[in-house]
């Protein structure tokens, strides 16, 4: 089976988290994917977090799939005139540097349009143009900027990261939209084009229903917010706790075991249509007929007591059990599952959304396979590069270096 993105070749000046998301998925669509290291070190993530002394760390290797790793030093003599050759070869080029670096690295985008009309120039960057443009932006700071940390967290609490990388991964998988979008362009126009994407612009993007909510606030209170009808609004989207954010309520309740077990339990959604089937299963035939509960109106104002009766329930069942019992009558509802729990599901294996590969020095581990399936192109997960690994490789077969080139490139530190 052919890959859907084979003959495409990206130049991948990558480094961190959000830039390797992106290409980590062109690499599994089947683009030929050269991520550019600097020599001697490559990426800092290689050397963070790591739980195997001189080993890759898995911040790297789970990142980093199916890339070919070339050292490369723009920034040198001969490294310059490898990069040109590099950017005239390649469709599109994706970076995440600080504001100005590849700038600075010689390349600023009229030069790279020179050498390549055709290039697509993507970048993730922290902000969009205005007051913080030259700012460096990691993670938590994208989470905070974005509106998702002043609308996450306890009803009283402090704002509150999450665990989801959407400031990294979130902004890397946007990116993967633009350069698609750039590629198809290209086709009808021959032309390349730059594509950007702000961190706190991906975060914002996903937190649209809380720009929504800002919105609404105007109107009146937000009855599905745990505020209403006991608490206080303010002038700014509050946070929620574990309220749904959709049209329908739901909450986070405890399964049998809790006590003992920091995820025993289920976020059990009460959609209207399925509230009579909920109610039966919990012992909760009279709230059928009793216009107090017969509809989601009158409930509105008492959802709290609502989850705990739902939650007397749920607490002498596994939730599991709970999933079983609830799923066939239609009542939509999630188990908390804990990485391990993931990690040994057998049927996330045979998606190939969790995979088992092998590292020649760390040997096996487990990553996060392609999440997104194409059925003629499925993606075969293969181990990230050692530094360097491909270097003599792509300096031979894509920029046409003889020996004596690579030689010299060598002793100028350039690869
Ligand atoms: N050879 C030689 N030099 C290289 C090189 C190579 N192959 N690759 C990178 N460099 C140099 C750059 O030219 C830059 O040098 P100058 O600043 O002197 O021009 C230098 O390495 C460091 O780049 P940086 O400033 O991007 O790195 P940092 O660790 O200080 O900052 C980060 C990291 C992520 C905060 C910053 O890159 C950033 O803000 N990126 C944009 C936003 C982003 O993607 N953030 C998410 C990161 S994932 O959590």
């Amino acid at each position: 089976m052919s890959k859907a993105l084979t003959g495409v070749r990206i130049l991948d000046m990558t480094h961190v988290q959000s830039g390797p998301t992106c290409t980590q998925i062109l690499a599994w669509f089947g683009a030929d994917v050269i991520k550019i290291e600097r020599p001697g070190a490559g990426d800092a993530t290689r050397g963070q977090l790591r739980d195997i002394p001189d080993v890759d760390s898995l911040y790297f290797t789970m990142l980093n799939a199916n890339k070919r790793s070339v050292t490369l030093n723009p920034k040198t003599e001969a490294g310059n005139r490898i990069f040109a050759k590099l950017i005239e070869v390649c469709d599109v080029m994706v970076e995440n540097f600080a504001p100005g670096a590849i700038d600075r690295m010689g390349f600023p985008w009229e030069k790279i349009q020179e050498i390549n009309p055709r290039m697509i120039y993507a970048s993730v960057k922290g902000f969009g143009a205005g007051p913080f443009q030259d700012c460096k932006v990691y993670e938590n700071v994208a989470q905070c900027t974005g509106g998702s940390a002043s609308t996450t967290g306890e009803v009283d609490g402090f704002p509150m990261v999450t665990g989801a990388q959407i400031g990294d991964s979130g902004t890397g998988i946007h990116l993967v939209a633009g350069i698609l979008a750039a590629l198809l362009h290209r086709e009808r126009t021959g032309k390349g084009q730059r594509v950007e994407c702000a961190m706190q612009d991906a975060v914002l993007n996903l937190c649209r229903v809380k720009l929504r909510d800002q919105q609404r606030l105007a109107h009146g209170p937000l009855t599905e917010y745990p505020q209403y009808p006991n608490g206080k609004f303010g002038d700014a989207v509050p946070r929620a706790g574990n309220a749904s954010g959709g049209g329908h309520p739901g909450w986070i309740v405890r399964c049998k075991g809790w006590e003992n077990d920091p995820d025993a339990y289920i976020y059990v959604i009460t959609q209207t249509q399925a509230f009579p089937q909920l109610a039966k299963a919990i012992g909760h035939d009279d709230w059928l007929e009793d216009p107090e509960w017969s509809t989601p109106e009158a409930r509105l104002p008492k959802l709290d007591r609502v989850f705990a009766e739902i939650e007397k329930w749920t607490m002498t069942k596994d939730k599991m059990e709970v999933m079983d019992i609830l799923n066939p009558l239609n009542v939509p509802c999630g188990p908390i599952l804990s990485m391990k729990e993931l990690a040994a599901e057998p049927s996330l294996r045979e998606t190939g959304t969790i995979v088992e590969v092998e590292h020649p020095e760390r040997g096996k581990y487990l990553t996060v396979g392609n999440p997104i399936k194409l059925s003629d192109s499925p993606a075969d997960v293969e181990r990230s590069p050692l530094l360097g690994e491909h270097t003599e490789e792509v300096l031979r077969s894509v920029v046409g270096l003889d020996e004596k080139e690579i030689a010299a490139a060598r002793e100028q530190g350039a690869i």
